[in-house]
């Protein structure tokens, strides 16, 4: 009798939970995106429906409330806001959508840095930041998110080095850095080769003028700053000259009249003698 009774409950409950919805809002995914549209400027009104009431619901089911979003297991795993014309920086926040697999921002009029933060994102395979406005390093900590198959972050006014931890991503099939204005030596770990074929071609790193080595040419050479030196050093040798010239003239010149004016002087004080 009491075992029915539990078998009776075991299978209300089993049934209640197939009609409850698949599972509750994600507070982190909830976060994320508050936090992320606060941020952010959206001159175009791309994101209309990224409003309170759907921040409370980012997933209701596999179709996000908001557009550009994309849902599994209610959780947000896909942000594709490319071609939105949205401005400001990125907010850190983004690491609280912490399923997110594919981050795609490109073509847009985001600022300042990426956010370091993202190497919270354990799950990220995709990361296409490209043809925005955003400056600073590359963070080292991406390294951290193992699976990242893509980074895209060309046209961009990206600074510094490219980190040699990015080489230990094994998975990583797409790295584009170009048109930045990143210096320093490729890593070897991202342009070394394989056979033949660097790990990523040159179509890779180029657009940035002070990038060097392989699959790129060496370091620029000193010749040109050489001559540059030499230049500057006739230059403004060949000016100093002509400069200490001129002086010496007026100086001449000056003194030759001071000299006659002296001598005319002479000539006065000396007239009423006779
Ligand atoms: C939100 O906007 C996108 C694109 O504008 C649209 O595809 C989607 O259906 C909208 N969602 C809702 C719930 O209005
Ligand atoms: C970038 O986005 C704009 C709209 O904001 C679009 O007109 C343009 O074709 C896009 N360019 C690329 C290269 O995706
Ligand atoms: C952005 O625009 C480019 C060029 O117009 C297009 O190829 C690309 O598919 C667009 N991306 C999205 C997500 O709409
Ligand atoms: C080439 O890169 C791989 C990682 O992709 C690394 O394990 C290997 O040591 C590198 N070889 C050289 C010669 O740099
Ligand atoms: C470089 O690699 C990319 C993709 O990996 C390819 O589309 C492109 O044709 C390559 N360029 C050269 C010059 O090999
Ligand atoms: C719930 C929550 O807000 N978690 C984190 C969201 O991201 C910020 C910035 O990275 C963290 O400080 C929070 O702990």
């Amino acid at each position: 009798m009491i075992m029915k009774f539990f078998n009776f409950t075991l299978i209300f409950l089993i049934l209640m939970s197939a009609f409850l919805p698949p599972s509750t809002p994600d507070p982190d995914d909830q976060s994320c995106l508050t936090k992320l549209f606060e941020s952010m400027e959206d001159p175009n009104h791309n994101l209309m429906n990224w409003t309170q009431p759907n921040f409370a619901n980012p997933c209701p089911g596999s179709l996000s409330n908001l557009a550009g979003a994309t849902c599994n297991n209610g959780r947000i795993y896909k942000l594709s806001l490319s071609n939105f014309s949205l401005r400001g920086p990125i907010s850190p926040y983004i690491s609280n959508c912490t399923n997110l697999q594919s981050l795609d921002l490109s073509n847009n009029s985001f600022t300042g840095s990426i956010p370091t933060e993202l190497q919270y994102l354990v799950n990220l395979a995709v990361l296409k930041l490209s043809s925005n406005r955003l400056s600073g390093p590359i963070p080292p900590s991406l390294a951290m998110c193992v699976y990242l198959n893509v980074i895209d972050l060309h046209d961009n006014a990206l600074t510094g080095t490219i980190p040699p931890q990015l080489g230990s991503l094994v998975r990583l099939s797409v790295f584009d850095v170009s048109d930045n204005r990143l210096s320093g030596p490729i890593p070897a770990s991202l342009g070394n080769r394989t056979g033949n074929l660097p790990r990523f071609n040159a179509s890779s790193y180029s657009g940035n003028k002070d990038l060097y080595g392989y699959p790129l040419g060496p370091m620029k050479s000193k010749g040109l700053s050489v001559v540059a030196i030499v230049g500057i050093g006739l230059g403004s040798g060949l000016l100093s000259l002509m400069l200490s010239f001129t002086v010496v003239c007026i100086w001449l010149r000056v003194t030759d009249r001071k000299m006659a004016a002296e001598q005319e002087g002479k000539i006065t004080q000396l007239m009423p003698e006779y």
